[in-house]
């Protein structure tokens, strides 16, 4: 058996490629560019949410955010050591976001102006995000599959307190439901976006898909996540900003209006409202942290010499 045929018998009989096997070059090359955006965004997601901390309306609404906030890093942190399975340090990751020659997320180029943000970033981004994880629980590499187990079950319980801070909104006073409703409007699109292109636009999906990298298409997940979360706001008694949403009985599914892909391409491509604001940030507290890593090097290097000693 040749190793090409032993990795295609692999994805064909739907088992886990794991990082000893031989791949092709084309399928490590996707995974280190898919895992390591992924890790970018969870990364980069800490600073919309990061900024509330400070602002939360009570003790219970703050301790929740600093543990979801704390969540992000530590998905992170698996993600970039499923990458460095590949073949690739964390620090090269890091350096070519970095240089903007990685990317991440869309969704965490728009800014968060009232505290309902952190209820609509719960409830429609950790939604979507997990309606795009569930999938990849299932993906046909071992080490991101087992990633994504464990960081669903976080994701959902981010998700659940969202759509509780939404709920708890909604129930309040007049200005709080407007402010709720305020938070949709500006994030229900953006999250559409998060799951890419459509399918016709999409110029990994094909192959992603044969590879089992993906089990699911961009559009087929963007659908899944419409038909879960309308029946969410009607409970909720928030509108979504879509006039042409509606149930289509033939199709079973919500029928949604056209995204905004010049909006897409352009956030994408770098112009988004903040993604000028989140890679300096980004690139300031790299540069502000180095003492702590040198330090850590440092300590390690110690106690390797004290051990070999
Ligand atoms: N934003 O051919 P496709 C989270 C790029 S985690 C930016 O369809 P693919 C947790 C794409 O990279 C959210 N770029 O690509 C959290 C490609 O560019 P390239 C992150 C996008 O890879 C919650 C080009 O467009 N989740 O939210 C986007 O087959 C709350 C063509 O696209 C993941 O990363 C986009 N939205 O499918 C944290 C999940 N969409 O590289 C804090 C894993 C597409 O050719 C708070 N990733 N692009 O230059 C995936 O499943 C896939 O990579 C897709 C894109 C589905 C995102």
């Amino acid at each position: 058996m040749t190793d090409e045929s032993r990795f295609d018998a692999i994805i064909a009989a739907d088992d886990k490629v794991e990082p000893g096997d031989w791949m092709p070059e084309g399928y490590r090359k996707t995974l280190i560019r898919q895992i390591a955006q992924h890790a970018h965004s969870e990364v980069i997601g800490m600073q919309p949410e990061g900024n509330w901390i400070t602002r939360a309306p009570s003790l219970k609404r703050k301790a929740i955010l600093i543990a979801k906030v704390q969540d992000e890093a530590g998905h992170g942190l698996y993600l970039y050591s499923a990458a460095e399975t590949l073949g690739v340090s964390r620090h090269e990751l890091v350096d070519l976001l970095h240089q903007g020659k990685q990317k991440y997320s869309s969704i965490f180029n728009y800014p968060t102006l009232n505290w309902a943000d952190m209820g609509t970033i719960g409830w429609l981004v950790d939604g979507a995000a997990i309606t795009n994880q569930v999938m990849l629980t299932r993906t046909s590499y071992g080490p991101y599959a087992r990633a994504m187990h464990r960081i669903c079950r976080e994701e959902s319980f981010h998700q659940r307190q969202g759509y509780e801070l939404i709920l708890t909104l909604m129930r309040g006073s007049e200005e709080q439901r407007q402010m709720a409703q305020d938070s949709m409007n500006r994030f229900w699109w953006p999250a559409l976006m998060m799951f890419g292109p459509t399918d016709g636009d999409s110029p990994h999906t094909q192959q992603s898909m044969a590879w089992k990298i993906k089990r699911i298409s961009n559009d087929d997940l963007r659908q899944k996540f419409v038909d879960a979360t309308v029946p969410q706001a009607e409970f909720a008694g928030i509108t979504i900003p879509d006039p042409d949403l509606r149930w289509n009985e033939e199709r079973g599914h919500y029928d949604f209006g056209e995204i905004d892909w010049d909006e897409f391409w352009d956030v994408v491509g770098g112009n988004g409202p903040c993604n000028r604001e989140r890679m300096d940030h980004k690139n300031k507290v790299w540069d502000d942290g180095a003492w702590v890593r040198e330090a850590a090097v440092a300590y390690a290097a110690k106690q390797y010499a004290r051990k070999s000693a």
